[in-house]
């Protein structure tokens, strides 16, 4: 692996800001593949802290340093990743759901998104199911897109998505689901539209959806 990248990675599990920022600069620098910059050096370094975490090794604290300095490199690798295609492609409305205050791969997928043209409104994380069908009602978009990392957290998408059908909304909308626990068996029992385990396949996975 790229020197910076590893170094980056190193970096963002020791939740080292100044060393995020660095390093990220230096993999662009030396003409990294900005995916193989977020892939190896920053998803891989969250799946490490996650790891140290059920190891004992990392507490609270250590995972939120790790996930806030995360965050301070995406900032700087927001344009990198871009640079798809801008044609108005459609409205998504994304959320965390409730309970739930993950919000790193939500964040990615709203910027891949948005990347490939999409409209997004953002409702952040710990949304609860009115406010998902207010948005449909209100904002009109096409897609719902739910985010969940937590297998406590899981059943609130069956939830919204029961709630959705209970308002008469269900046909009018696509909701789509993604998370660490979340897999294609539990969107097709729950009656998802869709899932997609990562960021790029959640935009293939919404543009094949709608068509595009
Ligand atoms: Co938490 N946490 N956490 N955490 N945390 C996990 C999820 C955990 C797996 C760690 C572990 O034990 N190994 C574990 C869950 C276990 C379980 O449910 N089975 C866990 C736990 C237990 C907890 C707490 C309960 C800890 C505690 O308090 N005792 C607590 C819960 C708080 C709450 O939400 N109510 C908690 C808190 C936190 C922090 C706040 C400290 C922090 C989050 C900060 C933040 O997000 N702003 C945090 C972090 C950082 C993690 C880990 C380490 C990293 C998550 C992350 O950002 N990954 C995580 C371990 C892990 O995931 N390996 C862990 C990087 C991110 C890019 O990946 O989010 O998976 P991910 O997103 C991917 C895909 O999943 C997909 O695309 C994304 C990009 O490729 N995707 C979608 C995501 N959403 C999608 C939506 C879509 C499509 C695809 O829509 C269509």
């Amino acid at each position: 692996m790229d020197e910076a990248i590893k170094k980056l990675f190193d970096s963002v599990v020791n939740g080292d800001f100044d060393g995020v920022k660095a390093n990220l600069q230096a993999a662009l620098d030396a003409g990294s593949d900005p995916d193989l910059i977020l892939n190896e050096g920053m998803i891989a370094a969250m799946r490490e802290v996650g790891e140290r975490f059920e190891a004992g090794d990392f507490y609270v604290p250590e995972m939120l340093v790790a996930a806030l300095s995360m965050q301070s490199g995406m900032a700087l690798l927001k344009p990198y990743l871009q640079q798809g295609d801008r044609k108005p492609s459609g409205r998504v409305v994304i959320g965390t759901v409730k309970g739930d205050l993950h919000d790193i791969g939500k964040n990615l997928v709203a910027l891949m998104l948005e990347g490939a043209g999409f409209e997004i409104k953002d409702l952040g994380v710990d949304v609860p199911v009115e406010d998902f069908i207010r948005a449909a009602r209100e904002d009109k978009p096409d897609v719902i897109a739910l985010s969940a990392l937590l297998t406590t957290t899981m059943p609130m998408m069956k939830q919204t998505i029961e709630a959705f059908t209970a308002a008469g909304l269900r046909d009018q909308v696509k909701i789509v689901i993604g998370g660490a626990p979340i897999t294609e068996k539990y969107a097709n029992q729950i009656g998802a539209d869709g899932f997609a385990p990562d960021a790029s396949r959640a935009v293939n996975m919404v543009k094949a959806l709608l068509g595009g």
